[in-house]
This record gives C-alpha cells, sequence and structure tokens, in this order.
C-alpha cells in the first residue's frame, strides 16, 4: 500500500466526519496527519510491518493514527472508514467529490433540500434552488455545476500516473506467463496523453486461453466484462476497464499501431496506404491489386516496419494525434524528442522553509541523486500564508543560509530563488528589491483565481512586464480532474512572454501539467522558451519530472526548447 493510499483513507475519514458536522478538531487531526503521510519520505507500510512504534516518532502522528495506519496495512480496510461510508447514502458520499462543493456545503444540502444523488443536486441547481439556503449563492450554483460536470469525467478518466502504477502492476503480473512472448500497454497510455479513459494491453502469444486465465488472475479485478477467443475486457476495483487482445507474432506491430492510435492518427495512415496500394489493419500491411483482394501480407511483425511499408518514420507515440506529425515526417527526418536524461536542472521546488518537508540539503541530495548539476530553491512568498510563506526577512535568511552551504557542494550551483505570488490586486507580493536580489523569480497566482479574465490577464501580464521575473509558474491554474483552469488567455499569455522575453513553466505535477501540450506546442511556435519543473515539495517530489518529460514530447519539444536542459546560466 503506498503512502498516498495510506493518506487518502484519512483524507476520506475526514471529509466524512465533517459531512457528518462532526468535532472540527477530529476532522483536523485527520486531515493534518493525511497531509503528513502523503508526504513522508520513507513506505509508511515497511515501517508499520517491521516497527510500528517508530510511527509515532512522525510529527504529527498520534497512538490513535499510528494503529490505524498499521491496521491499514495489515488488514488492507480501515474499519472506521467502512463504517462511515455504511453510514452514508452512496448517492451522497458522489456530492462529497464534486470540486467546489466539500464536506460541509454537502452536509448543508442535504439537509436542507434532502439531496441524495448528483442527479438531484445538477436539478436543484438548475431549478436555482441552491441559491435560495443562506451562505449560496448564483454564484455557488454556476460552480457547483461545474464541478459535477468535472466530477463526471473524473469519473471517466484516469490521470496518467495513476493509470502508469496499475501498468507497472499488470506487466510484473504477466512477467511469470510462460505464454507471453510479447506485451505492451497501447491505445492513450502509450501517446502519454494525460488521462486514460481504458487500458489497451497487447499480448503475443500463441496460446490466448493460458493469457487469459493468467489475465484472470489479476488482483483486484471486480468483474469480467467479455472474455471471447481472443481478446478479454475487464473492471479493475479503480474502476479502470482493461481490454486485453492475444495476437499473432507476425502481426504483433501492426496491432500495437493499430491499437496506439490515435483513431484520427490512423485513419490518415489508412488513407496514405490506400494511396500506395496497400491495405493497413491491426492484421499488417498488404499489398492490394483491388478493393476485393485480401492481399500479399508485407509487414506486420514491428511497429517500425508499417510504419517503413509506408515510407514513413517510426512515429513517437506522443505524437500521433494527427496534428503535425504527418507534416513533421515529410520534412525530413523527425525531431529528436526532449527524454528525461536530457534534463540538467530543476527550478522550482519548496523546503521546510514554507510547505516542503525537507531541508535545503536534502534536496540537493534528492537532485544529486537524479544526476541534476542545479537547482533553485523556490518557497512561497508571503501572501502564502497557509504555508508561512516568506518575509523579506526570512527569505534573506535563507538566502544567507544558501550562501554558507554553496562552499559545501563544489561542481553544483544552488540558486537563491522565489516563487513570488501576484496579488489579488495585482503586483508582486514582495518589492522589487528584494526581487532584484534573486538569481531566480517564478510569480505564480494561488488567489483571487476566479476573477473575470480581464482581472486575471493584467495580473500575469503585470508579472510578464516586471523586469525581475523570470518565468510564469503553471500558468493556467488547472488540476486534472478537479479544477479548471482560471480565465487566462494563454495565447495572449504566451505572445507577451515572447515580447519580454520570459519563460513559462510547464508544471510537471501530475495533477498541474500546466502548461499542457497544445499551449506547449504553441510556446514553442511562438519562440517561447519552456522550462520544466519539479515544483518538488520533498526529495521524491522530484521524480515527477518525467511526467512533463511526456506532456513535453506531446507537445513535440526537442532538448532546445526547454531551457534547464542548459547548463546554468542561460545566456
Ligand atoms: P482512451 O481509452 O479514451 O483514453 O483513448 P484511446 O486512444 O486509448 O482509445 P480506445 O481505447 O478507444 O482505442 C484504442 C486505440 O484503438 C485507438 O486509439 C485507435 C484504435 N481504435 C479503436 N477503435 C477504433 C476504430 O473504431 N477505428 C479506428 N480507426 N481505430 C480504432
Ligand atoms: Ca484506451
Ligand atoms: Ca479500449
Ligand atoms: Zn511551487
Amino acid at each position: 500500500m503506498t503512502n498516498r493510499e495510506i493518506a487518502a483513507a484519512f483524507d476520506q475519514v475526514a471529509d466524512l466526519l465533517e459531512f457528518q458536522n462532526a468535532n472540527p478538531f477530529r476532522v483536523r487531526a485527520y486531515r493534518n496527519g493525511a497531509r503528513v503521510l502523503k508526504d513522508y519520505s520513507a513506505s509508511l507500510e515497511l515501517v508499520a510491518r517491521t516497527d510500528p512504534a517508530a510511527l509515532l516518532d512522525i510529527e504529527g502522528v498520534g497512538k490513535d493514527l499510528a494503529e490505524k495506519i498499521t491496521t491499514l496495512v495489515t488488514t488492507g480496510e480501515l474499519p472506521q472508514l467502512t463504517e462511515l461510508q455504511a453510514a452514508i447514502p452512496t448517492g451522497v458520499l458522489a456530492l462529497l467529490r464534486v470540486p467546489g462543493l466539500g464536506p460541509k456545503r454537502a452536509a448543508i444540502l442535504h439537509k436542507e433540500l434532502g439531496i441524495q444523488s448528483l442527479d438531484m443536486l445538477k436539478a436543484a441547481c438548475e431549478s436555482q434552488q441552491v441559491r435560495g439556503i443562506k451562505g449560496f449563492g448564483a454564484k455557488t450554483e454556476e460552480t457547483i455545476l461545474a464541478g459535477i460536470a468535472i466530477a463526471a469525467t473524473a469519473d471517466q478518466r484516469m490521470r496518467w500516473a495513476e493509470a502508469d502504477v496499475i501498468v507497472q502492476q499488470l506487466l510484473a503480473h504477466f512477467r511469470v506467463c510462460d505464454a507471453v512472448r510479447q506485451i505492451e500497454a497501447a491505445g492513450s497510455y502509450r501517446r502519454g496523453k494525460e488521462t486514460i479513459g481504458d487500458l489497451d494491453l497487447l499480448v503475443d502469444a500463441s496460446d490466448s486461453e493460458a493469457v487469459m486465465t493468467h489475465f484472470a488472475l489479476f488482483p483486484g479485478i471486480t468483474a469480467v466484462l467479455a472474455r471471447g477467443e481472443t481478446k478479454m475486457s475487464v473492471r479493475l476495483d479503480t474502476n479502470l476497464q482493461v481490454d486485453l487482445r492475444v495476437v499473432p507474432t507476425e502481426s504483433f506491430g501492426a496491432a500495437l499501431q493499430y491499437f496506439t492510435g490515435s483513431k484520427e492518427h490512423n485513419v490518415v495512415l489508412r488513407g496514405r496506404a490506400k494511396d500506395k496500394g496497400f491495405k493497413l489493419n491491426e492484421w499488417g500491411v498488404f499489398r492490394v491489386k483491388n478493393a476485393d483482394d485480401e492481399g500479399e501480407y508485407v509487414a506486420g511483425k514491428a511497429e517500425a516496419d508499417v510504419y517503413a511499408a509506408l515510407g514513413l518514420p517510426n512515429i513517437p507515440p506522443e505524437l500521433r494525434e494527427a496534428r503535425r506529425e504527418y507534416e513533421l515526417a515529410a520534412a525530413g527526418p523527425l525531431p529528436r524528442l526532449i527524454e528525461v536524461g536530457d534534463l540538467r536542472g530543476d527550478l522550482h521546488m519548496h523546503t521546510t522553509a514554507t510547505d516542503g518537508t525537507a531541508s535545503i540539503r536534502e534536496m540537493i541530495a534528492a537532485a544529486q541523486a537524479r544526476g541534476l548539476s542545479y537547482i533553485a530553491i523556490t518557497d512561497h512568498s508571503q501572501r502564502v500564508s497557509m504555508a508561512r510563506g516568506l518575509t523579506p526577512e526570512r527569505l534573506r535568511e535563507q538566502w544567507q543560509e544558501i550562501d554558507r552551504l554553496r562552499p559545501e557542494f563544489p561542481g553544483f550551483t544552488l540558486l537563491k530563488g522565489i516563487e513570488c505570488d501576484i496579488l489579488e490586486a495585482g503586483g508582486m507580493d514582495l518589492p522589487d528589491e528584494v526581487l532584484a536580489e534573486a538569481d531566480w523569480v517564478i510569480a505564480s497566482l494561488h488567489y483571487g483565481q476566479n476573477q473575470p479574465a480581464a482581472k486575471i490577464m493584467e495580473r500575469l501580464l503585470g508579472a510578464i512586464a516586471n523586469p525581475h521575473v523570470d518565468i510564469v509558474a503553471h500558468p493556467t491554474g488547472r488540476l486534472i480532474n478537479r479544477r479548471e483552469p482560471y480565465a487566462v488567455d494563454v495565447p495572449e499569455l504566451i505572445a507577451a512572454a515572447a515580447e519580454h522575453g520570459k519563460l513559462l513553466e510547464l508544471n510537471a505535477n501530475p495533477m498541474r501539467l500546466d502548461l499542457d501540450d497544445v499551449h506547449s506546442a504553441l510556446a514553442k511556435e511562438r519562440g517561447v522558451k519552456i522550462v520544466i519543473s519539479s515544483d518538488a515539495h520533498s526529495p521524491d517530489g522530484m521524480d515527477v519530472l518525467r511526467y512533463g518529460i511526456l506532456q513535453a514530447r506531446r507537445a513535440g519539444l526537442t532538448k532546445d526548447d526547454v531551457l534547464n536542459t542548459r547548463a546554468w546560466p542561460f545566456v
């Protein structure tokens, strides 16, 4: 069980207690616990199994929480959570997942209007009953309706990083199945799309019965939806559907091509095959004389052979969206897309000075362990009071600490940075003379996110124009499956960045991936450089960089387009 899963269980307990109007101190204890556990650097499961008493050493974990962690890890269940869930109707539980509603307000709506399902909630908002309740307004109704839409898609699409964990488990599960010759996860997963509708597994095997029988043993299957001769579909406890197909060796490459998609990419490819006198399907490339001809097998064993037969390079899966990949391929050799190993520094991270869990020294060690040669420490500025944001005085103290640390790390560059908030009224949260002393200034917007477009843009453009600002972080503020972007005109922001020679961040946190692929591609087109940053709040937080790389590849970015592939200082 991962720390994240353990934390999620306690978060849920907090939600349900809050819904039941329990003592706020109890609710807060679980919430704080969840936050601490999520960021804990070692495996909680391991600690709970080997030395449960050590759990008490974790800040914010008392006897009660420690016991519950041990129960959860050893039995896979938290009786308190199960009881709470049983006490609350399923439909009502769904209300808690609506972004912008929250347990407390869900409880009020449940009590006042008798709302017990998402459908009822939607109807109540649409018929404007919600605004009649004290503390709710027309704006709330709008927010709730938007939240319902997000909750509905969140139920249908899983974030890539979560799907990746399941894919790795599936691949490990099949490693011990002798019938399997090759196995690949195709579909949107292979294209690195930020969310995944379902997983498409392809297996090259002689004995499809043996493969499917082994598949059925995968832990976490809650239902077998279909089982045929070569195809089997299941649902997992995470609600993810997995389609498995068994194909013969001579068709594995063609099937991989076909089931990787995208559908739109495949439509173009089939048209191209036809123009060249071929037929293309999941079984291979066939030379045909006319439409009824079965054709003669030309390629299909390896995916690269399929593309080669059609006069194309092996287009990286991340580009297969029928955007610009065919145009690029026609123009000459495909550009080499950026890879994780290209990154040389990470320019956005937090420490214990604000809401991070590790010291500067620990963050340096984490960066060095990942082969990076520079980092910027970018804690929050004072406006972010929830995270104890830095005043000019505390920031200068941190910089003194950095001065003291620097000589200890020859060959490594430690930058004095700041993630400075853009204030609600516009303007930066720290005086210009302070920003002027920093090596690296990130501007970001954490408050007043619901302001109208004109105001949001005025704030962002003001930050871009500030001579001390280097970059705007997570420029749209969207949280995948959770929160819509703020009202930002991204093309206009990109134009301003181009004009002032500023950078834009591709925040690699799998919840954010902000800028996204389309906007990162637009930035490239407009000559604006990107920086891929972890926004790490712990040493392991740096591992998210690979998700940012995947999104960058989907944008067609090369090493050249991403500045933190270069040595510091950038010129
Ligand atoms: P998803 O699952 O919604 O995240 O997106 P995909 O791209 O994984 O789509 P999915 O699972 O429906 O199908 C996987 C791939 O199989 C898809 O990208 C292309 C191929 N494919 C599936 N059905 C069709 C179809 O009816 N026509 C064509 N041309 N390709 C298809
Ligand atoms: Ca799929
Ligand atoms: Ca599918
Ligand atoms: Zn940050």
